[in-house]
């Protein structure tokens, strides 16, 4: 028997993905590759698959705690007796709540006889029962020698902080970073401000914690004067320029910081994203007024004053949308208030924003799509032999592909500032699809590159994966333009909305057979109807025409897709 301890495996870069469903309990026997959890992170909800078998004899996350990559989740017996299954579980700890930090070498520390009991009434500085070390935690690894801003203290003093809980938010020009604690224990004093420029090896904070037995005792002479000379809860750290460089916990030792997304759908730090937990504020919502929009704290203590005030307006940008009014549904009959999903509820910010923010206009045409009927219906034993399923769905990706090659400004973007149309040299399409857990839009790399058969695998295995939440946010990200197809379930038009900062999306319908005028006779031809929605800002009507009439022309004589 051997006990193992099973972590969140690589899940696409995905930052702080949130335990929404726990499949496992202590006693459990699990077999290899079952599903341990559910997290779901800003673009996807995915399974955690267990990579040993064994009796589960501790789970270490709850239902709510946001893990990263490496975050330890059980601890499972198993049957091997080799001596690589043996290694030593993790033992939970408080700080397991949350997501673990990326290992840290431990830390030099300088004990430091804070006496508590002084402060707390002036007993005998060097009582060593009351004994606790001081830690000075400074800027670790930053990848830059060069300065970069504290923009926010993640945490306060008095605030009792965990292992890898964010301290502060340094942001370079390139990247917004948090700094993780290399120790649990309380926040004593800050020793930079915020807004301060700071670099590598520059002290941050100190921290008060139990330390271990060995230590306790030996007194760190600059705490001791500090302390006794105010008799209040100061420490030497005060003057962090005059501090020895053994008080300080060096960069080296400190762990590497975690860098947030680039898709981080909101650009807040974690003090901001608490303050907004706990006000109950939809921080997609805010409209951020710090630097490169970030949302402030006062941008959320405005927004719940407006809120207040009955000024509430879910907007972006500004622009000044009356709030619905709330109605008590109560008062009507019987009603079920059901939470919604991450997913769900960021699917609604999204769209919302699009809507808001892009001038969509949509277009409508008919595809003659009878000889590719015939032509797909007469590969469908074939498609069986390869274990496929042709649907006008590769065929739709294909042509649109070609589309795009030929309407490059439908493969482009805007950029933030509008001053440019960013051109994508890959033609990378997303996939609507419809799961239980929301909608999700799997991405299809290189289309055009791609066969038709290629494309049939990759549409199943894409839709198969998005419905058992086995995609992973890397899966999602990268799209040019979208296809929505609700032809499997019916309708005969729908005006999508633009997934931004995609530029169009084509929306596809149920086709069927009508009656249509060949200049002699009605003849029943398969129609499939198309609805292009696009941006007006960066496509006219004109570009949209040609692109819809090129649909229309390579579904209507699929030959032309290989030209
Ligand atoms: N007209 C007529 N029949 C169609 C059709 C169309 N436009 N498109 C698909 N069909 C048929 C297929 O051929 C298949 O029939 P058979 O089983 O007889 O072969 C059946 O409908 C079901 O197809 P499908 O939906 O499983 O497969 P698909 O490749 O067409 O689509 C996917 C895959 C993932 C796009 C689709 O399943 C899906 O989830 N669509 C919903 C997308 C959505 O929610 N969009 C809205 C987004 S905004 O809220």
């Amino acid at each position: 028997m051997a006990k193992k301890q099973v972590t969140v495996p690589d899940i696409g870069g995905a930052e702080g993905a949130e335990v929404i469903e726990l499949l496992v309990a202590v006693g459990d026997e699990i077999e290899l590759e079952q599903s341990l959890l559910v997290l779901e992170s800003d673009k996807a909800s995915m399974e955690i698959p267990s990579d040993v078998a064994g009796k589960v004899l501790q789970v270490l996350v709850k239902v709510g705690d946001e893990l990263a990559e490496g975050a330890p989740i059980l601890v499972v017996e198993t049957a091997g007796e080799e001596a690589a299954d043996a290694e030593e579980p993790a033992q939970p700890k408080e700080s397991q709540e949350e997501p673990a930090a990326p290992a840290a070498a431990e830390p030099e520390e300088q004990a430091a006889t804070t006496a508590a009991a002084d402060r707390d009434g002036g007993a005998a500085a060097g009582d060593s029962a009351a004994a606790v070390r001081e830690i000075t935690i400074t800027v670790p690894d930053i990848g830059t020698e060069d300065d970069v801003d504290l923009i926010e203290f993640s945490v306060q003093v008095g605030d009792q902080v965990g292992e890898g809980d964010s301290l502060v938010v340094l942001e370079s020009d390139k990247a917004s970073m948090e700094v993780p604690s290399t120790h649990a224990g309380t926040v004593v004093k800050w020793l930079v401000k915020e807004g301060a420029a700071v670099r590598q090896g520059d002290p941050l904070v100190v921290l008060e914690h139990a330390g271990g037995d060995s230590d306790r005792s030996e007194p760190a002479p600059e705490a001791d004067s500090a302390a006794t000379a105010s008799g209040e809860a100061e420490v030497a750290a005060e003057q962090p320029a005059k501090r020895s460089a053994t008080d300080r916990v060096t960069a080296a030792e400190a762990p590497s910081p975690r860098v947030p997304s680039d898709e981080q759908l909101v650009y807040a730090g974690p003090a901001v994203r608490k303050l907004a937990r706990e006000l109950g504020v939809d921080l997609t919502k805010v409209a951020g007024s710090g630097p490169r929009e970030r949302v402030l704290k006062e941008d959320v203590q405005g927004f719940v004053q407006r809120a207040l005030s009955g000024k509430a307006a879910a907007v972006t940008s500004g622009s000044g949308i009356p709030a619905v009014p709330e109605v008590d549904f109560s008062a009507f009959g019987e009603i079920e208030a059901v939470a919604r999903t991450k997913l769900d509820k960021l699917t609604a910010a999204n769209m919302q924003r699009s809507w808001l923010n892009v001038p969509h206009v949509t277009q409508f045409d008919d595809a003659d799509i009878t000889e590719l009927e015939a032509f797909r219906k007469a590969l469908k034993a074939e498609a069986e032999q390869r274990g496929t399923k042709l649907t006008p769905m590769p065929f739709l990706l294909k042509a649109c592909a070609i589309a795009l090659r030929d309407n490059p400004k439908f493969n482009a973007s805007l950029s933030a500032d509008g001053e440019n149309l960013v051109y994508k040299r890959y033609t990378h399409i997303g996939m609507a699809v419809d799961t239980p857990a929301g909608l999700m839009v799997p991405v299809i790399r290189d289309v055009d590159q791609k066969t038709l058969w290629q494309l049939a695998e990759e549409v199943l295995e894409m839709a198969e994966k998005a419905r058992e939440r086995k995609l992973k946010p890397a899966e999602m990200q990268g799209g040019c333009f979208t296809i929505s197809s609700l032809g499997g379930i019916g309708g005969n038009g729908f005006s999508p909305i633009v997934n931004t900062p995609e530029v169009g999306i084509l929306g596809v319908s149920r086709a069927s057979v009508k009656p249509v005028w060949d200049g002699q006779a009605f003849q029943p031809r398969t129609l499939l109807p198309l609805s292009l929605s696009y941006d007006h800002r960066v496509i006219n009507g004109g570009d949209a025409g040609r692109f819809c009439t090129q649909l229309v022309a390579l579904l209507g004589d699929i030959r032309r897709l290989l030209l």
